[in-house]
């Protein structure tokens, strides 16, 4: 059972026409660009915390964002981009990919482990088991390296 829903924002996603629902931390209270997440921008990044996070404040994984793509479609996979090498905190090595017809009832249809992240901030593709048909589809972060109390993503995208 996740349990993520602390806040939640409509933002409209720059490029690819969905509305993106964010999902953000009970302690959460700046305007976080979960957007920046799906906009088809390496360099912007999705946070899991406000900007500049409170030294005694972390947030733990997991921490996640939702993606309403507006229809019904049919899903093979997902891409991760891990954030730039210009900076090596919170780059989530871990995840969990769910998808849902309706945002209410979700299924995990795919989790992630790339534990060279840190070396390669190459774009990575994950398939499902099978295809899966759904309108919505979260991202959940479950640890990230070195330090695992913040979380960035440059990019995420379904195929
Ligand atoms: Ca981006």
């Amino acid at each position: 059972m996740l349990l993520l829903a602390a806040v939640a924002l409509i933002a409209r996603a720059a490029s690819k026409g969905s509305n993106l629902l964010l999902n953000i931390g009970p302690d959460a209270s700046g305007q976080i660009p979960a957007k920046a997440a799906i906009d088809d921008n390496k360099d912007s990044l999705w946070h899991s915390h406000p900007e500049p996070m409170a030294k005694n404040d972390p947030l733990p994984p997991p921490q996640s964002f939702t993606v309403d793509c507006g229809a019904v479609r049919e899903m093979r996979g997902f891409t991760y981009t891990p954030r730039p090498v210009s900076c090596s905190v919170g780059v989530v090595d871990k995840c969990e990919f769910w998808v849902s017809l309706d945002g209410k009832d979700w299924t995990k249809v795919a989790e992630g482990s790339f534990p060279d992240v840190l070396e390669s901030r190459k774009t990575r593709e994950v398939k499902f088991v099978k295809p899966v048909k759904a309108r919505y589809f979260r991202f959940v972060a479950t640890h990230a390296l070195p330090i695992d109390d913040r979380l960035a993503v440059a990019e995420v995208d379904v195929f």
